[in-house]
């Protein structure tokens, strides 16, 4: 689908501002800094509202800023980027860029041939200290809240692991009432046959699939004989390291339906390129029938799954 072109700096603040919001999902927190700032680089790069609108999921051509997000951690990761540390960045390298410009025009030799012989200003120095220290706490405040909530687990609707091993995810679902608990390898397809709609070293042959709307606790290790691994899905705001002998764990809850595309992104190896991830968010109705039918399909090497309890107090012991 051919995405229209929205024309100047109007037409890409508007699709700026929807993507924004979109990404945010906090309209009101964006704030007229960052969209000033991404709207001078929207329309540098002719991006598009309705791309915006159709791909959830994945990065794309021409992509401003963040990969939107569909999960609250992901909206507070959107507004910490381009509502605190984009305006922050932007100003700091600004008064950094003035400063040279106005040394450079003041005190060149021509029009300063006498230069002065201060070493030393102590109101200066504290300030040059104090400032960033100021700057720093000011960032370190919403960053640790930010860590906090993506690590405080809220009671979880289905829980399920994921395990990296050289080189390709698994996923195991728990029991759940009448049906089995299961285990499945999901491989990234064969770069030299892609089936046409396929994207290239980012789809793979099993999906891990799960309902929209629910909370899903996700656990994440690495293969006990294998290397560490990192999961990330960026629209989901899930980055966690995959370590054999260690069960780490995160949590999501997306709010819309799609595909969501994600990469081992701790170079583990020879294949750390070929490990993509891939999450199917579908309607409640469709999870369940997804769950009875890939559970009886992966039931034979299913047997031996091993879950942590699901009391989280229980994994701190
Ligand atoms: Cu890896």
């Amino acid at each position: 689908m051919k995405a229209k072109r929205p024309v100047g700096v109007v037409g890409a603040m508007t699709l700026m501002k929807q993507s924004l919001s979109v990404a945010s999902g906090r309209k009101t927190l964006v704030s007229k800094t960052s969209v000033g700032l991404m709207t001078l680089m929207a329309s540098i790069s002719g991006m598009t509202d309705s791309v915006y609108a159709q791909i959830v999921g994945r990065g794309f051509d021409n992509q401003m800023g963040l990969i939107p997000g569909v999960t609250p951690i992901a909206h507070e990761i959107d507004f910490f980027h381009n509502d605190i540390l984009l305006p922050i960045i932007t100003v700091i390298s600004l008064f950094v860029l003035g400063l040279l410009i106005y040394v450079m025009v003041k005190f060149n030799e021509k029009a300063n041939p006498t230069p002065s012989k201060t070493t030393h200003h102590t109101g200066l120095e504290v300030a040059w200290t104090v400032i960033p220290v100021l700057i720093l706490v000011v960032i370190a405040i919403p960053s640790f809240r930010l860590l906090s909530h993506q690590l405080t687990l809220p009671d979880a609707d289905i829980t399920l692991k994921a395990t990296g091993k050289q080189w390709y995810w698994s996923y195991s679902y728990p029991k759940s009432g009448e049906v089995a608990a299961f285990e499945f390898d999901s491989n990234i397809l064969d770069q030299a046959a892609l089936p046409a709609g396929k994207l290239r070293l980012l789809d793979v042959d099993y999906e891990a699939v799960v309902p929209v709307n629910k909370t899903v606790r996700l656990q994440v290790t690495a293969d006990a004989v294998g290397v560490i691994h990192s999961f990330v899905i960026q629209s989901f705001g899930v980055r966690l390291d995959a370590v054999p002998g260690r069960l780490n764990e995160t949590w999501f809850k997306a709010e819309k339906e799609g595909v969501y595309y994600g990469q081992c992104s701790k170079i583990c190896g020879k294949d750390h390129a070929f490990m993509p991830i891939v999450f199917r968010v579908v309607s409640e109705d469709k999870y369940k029938e997804w769950l009875a039918k890939t559970s009886k399909e992966f039931a034979a090497n299913s047997s031996s799954i091993q879950f942590a309890d699901a009391d989280a107090s229980a994994l701190r012991q």
